[in-house]
């Protein structure tokens, strides 16, 4: 019996840790953002992980038709901003890499979570997506 009075708090303080390892996991940003509609498919994700304040980050950007036929030439916005913060928006400097891939150089100014917003006009139509990221330190 004495043996039971000690595995039961062990059992719930495990149980505790994982419920906590699982809370803080989904906090963290997914590596990659896809989004796809009738028309085209953007995939964002972050070359430079992690990323740090005062510090380049580059994403990229990959862009392609339903088909997967990568679609170039497109002039490209990429924004970086803080969700729900009024520190600023900031563009980063995107150059198409080859066809369809484009990279995105930007600079976060604070720790904290931000996203990396594509705007993009499709045949006079306005796509926004918008991935977010972790700034560690
Ligand atoms: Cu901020």
């Amino acid at each position: 019996m004495k043996k039971i009075g000690v595995w039961i708090p062990l059992a719930l303080l495990l149980a505790a840790a994982f419920a906590y390892l699982g809370m803080t996991m989904n906090q963290e940003a997914a590596a990659s953002t896809l989004y796809i509609d009738e028309s085209i498919r953007i995939d964002i994700g972050a070359n430079t992980a992690p990323a740090h304040s005062m510090q380049e980050v580059e994403f990229i950007v990959t862009v392609s038709d339903v088909a997967g036929v990568p679609v170039g030439g497109q002039d490209l916005q990429v924004v970086l901003s803080m969700p729900g913060m009024f520190c600023g928006s900031f563009p980063a400097v995107v150059t198409e890499r080859e066809t369809g891939t484009y990279a995105a150089v930007g600079v976060p100014v604070m720790r904290g979570r931000w996203q990396a917003e594509v705007r993009v006009d499709m045949g006079g139509k306005q796509v926004r997506v918008g991935h977010p990221f972790q700034v560690v330190s």
